[in-house]
């Protein structure tokens, strides 16, 4: 793979370090889990696609390597075979490996598929998710790749969940693309064995005035998320279904306004709910709209003020976001004001990146913020049926994992007392 020179290097570390504060530890260098040949597969990942799909992502560094995953429910036995496409990017100096998608499926649920890329290497396998519920999400936005990103990886490890839902800021690369190769060997241990739906942030833009104005050119080849499927004409919002839940991806750094794009997919989208088929609906993007929090105050109010009705007349059940270094619970809330028929909204943007806490949180607490803490962490969301589901947030105690947060969230469904004409 091809290196910035070295004057591009300190050009980008001091514009990519610009914000970074005085608690930053090192990023680390996972790079020794560097694949042994070019055309070993390397930063394997999987998402889900429609109810019975998935996708492989994965890097080799020869260009050759044919885009074809061989698969099937017992290990060393592939019964079916599927066959891809391939693409890479350049950016300023960087080429990046050849990036290979494959579909595999009808996929049967809850099952696990060994698999293997590229006809050989090594073996991977991925556990189907449920089809019905429980259903438990492991939940964390900015992890970054470093110790603490580490020790939070290690604690959703140990989690026996089914989905990995990320609410942007994932490698902060921050134009430095080696970084995103770092990311995606340090996250392959997990994302190869789930599935991984992730929704863009800020670390992803990686604009430079001038030089590189396409925006997400390393995200948008490397996480590509099932956004045709849903209807939707960019990477950067999507939605899918799984077990009983309608999971929407919004992007926070794509245009949100009424008759933009994204409006309009959001509108169609959560029209499209059969509240029968998935009685919950659960909503990620990167910045918070609610947020008592001294960083990034306030930056959410557009995207808020704009989709908010639309959430609220869908009735959302979970709103989360990222961006916050610091995890933040809230009430069912709407408009500003505590509302039994508005989303909770959670704000969990404690991976472990490099930049630190948020560790200045306003004066007087909100009414609608009820539990508020920077300490790193992830979450874990277990829908138990159609009426029930349990949310925990587990902080890193140094190598333990400690529930220090949890609570019962009940179903806003067709049944109840929210009708859209309430707000
Ligand atoms: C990669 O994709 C291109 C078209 O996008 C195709 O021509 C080429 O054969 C593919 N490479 C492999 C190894 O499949
Ligand atoms: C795989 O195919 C073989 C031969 O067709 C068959 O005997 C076997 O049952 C299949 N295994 C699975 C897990 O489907
Ligand atoms: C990540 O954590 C594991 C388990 O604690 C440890 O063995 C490994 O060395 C850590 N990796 C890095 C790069 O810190
Ligand atoms: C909604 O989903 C239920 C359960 O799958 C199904 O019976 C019903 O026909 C669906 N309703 C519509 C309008 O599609
Ligand atoms: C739903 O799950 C909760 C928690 O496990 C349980 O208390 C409740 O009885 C369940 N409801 C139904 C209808 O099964
Ligand atoms: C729903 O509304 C009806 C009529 O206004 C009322 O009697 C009932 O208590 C309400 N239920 C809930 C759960 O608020
Ligand atoms: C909070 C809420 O609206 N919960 C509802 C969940 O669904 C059950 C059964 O349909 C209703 O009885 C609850 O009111």
């Amino acid at each position: 793979m091809g290196v910035l020179p070295g004057f591009m290097m300190m050009l980008f570390a001091a514009y990519a370090s610009a914000n970074v504060g005085p608690l930053a530890p090192e990023t680390v260098s996972f790079l020794q889990q560097k694949p042994n040949s070019d055309t070993d597969p390397q930063q394997v990942h999987v998402s889900l696609i429609g109810e019975n799909q998935m996708r492989i992502t994965w890097i080799t560094n020869d260009a050759n390597v044919p885009s074809v995953v061989e698969y099937g429910t017992s290990p060393g036995v592939y019964n079916f075979s599927a066959k891809g496409e391939n693409t890479s990017y350049t950016y300023l100096g960087y080429r990046s490996g050849q990036i290979h998608y494959v579909t595999l499926g009808p996929l049967e649920a809850n099952t696990i598929y060994y698999y293997r890329c590229g006809t050989y290497g090594p073996e991977y396998s991925v556990k189907t998710p449920r089809s019905e519920f429980p259903i438990t999400f492991a939940i964390v936005g900015d992890l970054g790749q470093t110790g603490r990103t580490n020790s939070t990886l290690q604690h959703i490890q140990q989690a026996n969940y089914d989905v990995f839902l990320l609410p942007g800021d994932l490698s902060y690369a921050d134009t430095q693309q080696p970084l995103w190769d770092s990311f995606g060997m340090l996250v392959q241990p997990l994302a190869s064995t789930r599935p991984w739906m992730v929704t863009e942030g800020d670390h992803e833009i990686e604009r430079i005035p001038i030089v590189i104005t396409t925006e997400f050119i390393a995200y948008n080849a490397r996480w590509r998320m099932p956004f045709e499927e849903s209807g939707s004409s960019s990477n950067l919002y999507y939605s899918f279904e799984v077990a009983g839940v309608h999971i929407v991806m919004l992007g926070s750094y794509a245009e949100y306004k009424q008759n933009s794009d994204q409006y309009e997919w959001l509108q169609a989208d959560l029209s499209r709910v059969n509240k029968t088929r998935t009685p919950w609906i659960i909503v990620l993007f990167h910045v918070p709209w609610y947020n008592s929090n001294a960083a990034h105050q306030g930056e959410g109010n557009d995207m808020r003020a704009a989709m908010e009705p639309l959430l609220y007349a869908a009735k959302v059940d979970i709103a989360f976001a990222g961006h916050v270094h610091a995890y933040e619970r809230f009430s069912r809330v709407y408009m500003n004001t505590v509302n039994p028929c508005g989303a909770v909204h959670i704000t969990i943007g404690d991976g472990g990146n490099s930049q630190g806490l948020d560790s200045d949180f306003l004066d007087s607490q909100p009414q609608w913020s009820l539990f508020r803490e920077a300490s790193f962490g992830h979450g874990e969301l277990t829908i138990y049926n159609a009426t029930h589901a349990h949310w925990s947030w587990h902080r890193n105690d140094d190598d333990a994992s400690t529930m220090a947060d949890e609570n019962w969230i009940n179903n806003l469904s067709l049944s109840s007392n929210c009708t859209a004409e309430d707000y």
